[in-house]
């Protein structure tokens, strides 16, 4: 900054005197900033064994995550919106203070969705010089519904059981599936491929001689977004 004064001899030539000079300046707002926009449980990624009630979410919850800053230490407000596949940005909430939000997804149909999180510092600025910024997330699978279990069958072989069924998730993927004879403990089941990870997996295990009377063996089946769905049979 330069600044230059110009003096005059007032009438009668007295000589003019500056004392002390004071400049006052608001400092130009500077714009907010976004990082590290995520959400969980994102049912296109494996889980890594935690599960949503591990993060203190209920069932259907999901939890958006971000963090926001400001240059000029501006108190924020941030918004958040949602893109179903092609259709346009929907607002989920916005006027939050927290840097997080819980959204219940019941009754939002499965599908792939994007986030954005905007901020806005015009808490702390008058307006036409508040300065807002948007952040854009991955996309993310939304998955509510239970794996399917079907075509459970029990077929005796020599002294052992067969059974044979398949699962099916066309969500986020069959991830886990295990079986239970009787009530007893559950058993890790391997699908036929080796791999549990697809939206449908065939299974069949063996099992040995059961006692003489009728059984029930219970299969149930996890996807990726942790929902469990079952089937039985009885033999
Ligand atoms: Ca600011
Ligand atoms: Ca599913
Ligand atoms: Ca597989």
């Amino acid at each position: 900054m330069q600044y230059k004064l110009s003096l005059q001899r007032g009438k009668g030539g007295a000589s003019p005197l500056v004392s002390e000079v004071a400049i006052y300046c608001a400092p130009q707002n500077r714009r907010p900033q976004l990082s590290g926009l995520a959400v969980a449980p994102d049912g296109s990624k494996k889980n890594g064994g935690a599960s949503a009630s591990e993060d203190g979410l209920a069932n259907g919850e999901v939890r958006i995550s971000w963090i926001g800053s400001d240059p000029d230490d501006d108190e924020l407000l941030y918004s958040v919106w949602l893109l179903p596949e092609g259709a346009d940005w929907l607002l989920l909430k916005d006027e939050l203070k927290e840097m997080s939000f819980t959204w219940d997804t019941a009754g939002v149909p499965d599908g792939r969705y994007a986030l954005k999180v905007a901020a806005s510092d015009s808490q702390a600025n008058p307006a036409g010089e508040a300065l807002d910024r948007e952040l854009e997330g991955d996309e993310f699978l939304l998955d509510n519904t239970p794996p399917v279990v079907e075509q459970l069958r029990v077929k005796q072989q020599e002294d052992a059981w067969e059974l044979s069924g398949c699962a099916l998730d066309e969500g986020s993927g069959v991830a886990a599936l295990e079986y239970s004879l009787d009530g007893a403990s559950w058993v890790g089941l391997s699908p036929s491929d080796g791999v549990a990870d697809g939206g449908r997996e065939d299974f069949a295990v063996r099992f040995g001689a059961a006692a003489p009377g009728s059984h029930r063996v219970v299969v149930r089946a996890r996807d990726r977004a942790d929902n469990v769905g079952a089937g039985a049979v009885s033999f």
